[in-house]
């Protein structure tokens, strides 16, 4: 399988997050790529890929020119505010304030208005790392496009928070959607997503919610106790013509392999029932054990075990990495999902 990577995810950087009260190092760190990377290399998963660059146009089918345009220039315009460090949204819109449907004129209100959280900074060059990532996520859509069985679009930063105009969640861009919406501009009728994340995909369905041709499942925390909260209910099953294409698997806290497996099997045979012709995996790990900012109870053999499963859909697919923070042992649990795949 080939693996599409670029050293660009350097430039994305937050250098500090809140975390339950304490301000501490991101654990969205650059770390996490490179370990995944060096596991890749170690056993021989396949060629290592530069993604070429892509243009706007197939990012502004799933994200709107003016959020593309605020994260590019947003930067710029804070350090011509005066200010230091990076830029970071501190407020949002409560439930007893009116809805807005246009971005106001001020900076901070504007940062408020395209994000839901302050999970991670815009720095100088965040934009240039999240194009990149989606470069990535492309490329391997492209690769699955010309025929490839499977590729694994390892992007940083993750995707599958941010919304069609919002980030959040230390996402940016939506890799998956992109590449979903990739491969059903350039011929596949039916593409189902499957996020395995730990977390709620909540910009992903946010995303596809009304549409039919693409078909999101999403196992993770149950959102009346974990992030992001608000969204991921079982009852969320699509709008209009998306109805019942919108899959959430809600789960409890200490979720073990069982439990969890349960929920995956139930998802697994719904996806089938939608008959996709091909696969988007948004491959999150951070559902194993010693997860530090998660709690799920997956073991590293398991990862093996759902590898082998997605191979079980016989559809082209391509694997898109989200989150995972226990970084000694992140490169190995990723990695044996994508060895699970290729020895099924
Ligand atoms: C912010 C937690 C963000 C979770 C990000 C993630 N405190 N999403 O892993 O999949
Ligand atoms: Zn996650």
């Amino acid at each position: 399988m080939k693996t599409f990577y670029t050293a660009d995810h350097h430039l994305h950087h937050s250098g500090m997050e809140v975390s339950f009260g304490s301000i501490v190092e991101t654990f969205e760190k650059p770390e996490r790529a490179e370990i995944v990377l060096s596991r890749i290399k170690e056993v021989g998963l396949g060629p290592v890929l530069d993604p070429q660059r892509y243009e706007r146009e197939p990012i502004e089918r799933v994200h709107t020119a003016d959020y593309l345009d605020f994260l590019e220039n947003v930067f710029a315009e804070w350090r011509a505010a005066g200010r230091d460090g990076e830029v970071w949204p501190y407020s949002w819109r409560h439930r007893s304030m009116p809805p807005i449907d246009s971005p106001p004129s001020g900076l901070d209100a504007r940062l408020s208005y395209y994000s839901f959280d302050m999970a991670g900074s815009i720095t100088e060059t965040t934009w240039q790392a999240a194009r990149r990532a989606a470069d990535t996520a492309l490329a391997g859509a492209d690769a699955v496009l010309a025929g490839d069985r499977a590729a694994f679009s390892l992007c940083r930063p993750p995707g599958h928070h941010a919304g069609r105009d919002f980030f959040g969640g230390y996402c940016y861009l939506n890799n998956a959607a992109i590449a979903a919406q990739r491969l059903r501009d350039r011929g596949h009728d039916r593409v189902a997503i499957f996020d395995i994340d730990y977390h709620h995909g909540n910009g992903t369905q946010e995303i596809f919610y009304d549409r039919a041709d693409v078909l999101l499942a999403s196992l993770h925390g149950d959102p009346d106790f974990e992030f992001p909260f608000h969204l991921g209910y079982a009852r969320e099953r699509g709008a209009g013509p998306g109805e019942g294409y919108n899959l959430n698997y809600p789960l409890p806290a200490g979720t073990g392999w069982a439990e969890w497996r349960d929920a995956f099997e139930d998802a697994h045979a719904r996806i089938r029932d939608f008959q996709p012709s091909a696969l988007v995996v948004s491959l999150g790990v951070d559902t194993f054990k010693d997860d530090p900012i998660s709690q799920f109870m997956l073991e590293g053999g398991h990862f093996l075990l759902i590898g082998a499963r997605i191979a079980a859909f016989d559809v082209p697919t391509l694997f898109v990495m989200e989150g995972g923070y226990a970084v000694e042992a992140l490169g190995v649990n990723a990695v044996n999902v994508l060895q699970g795949f290729e020895r099924a």
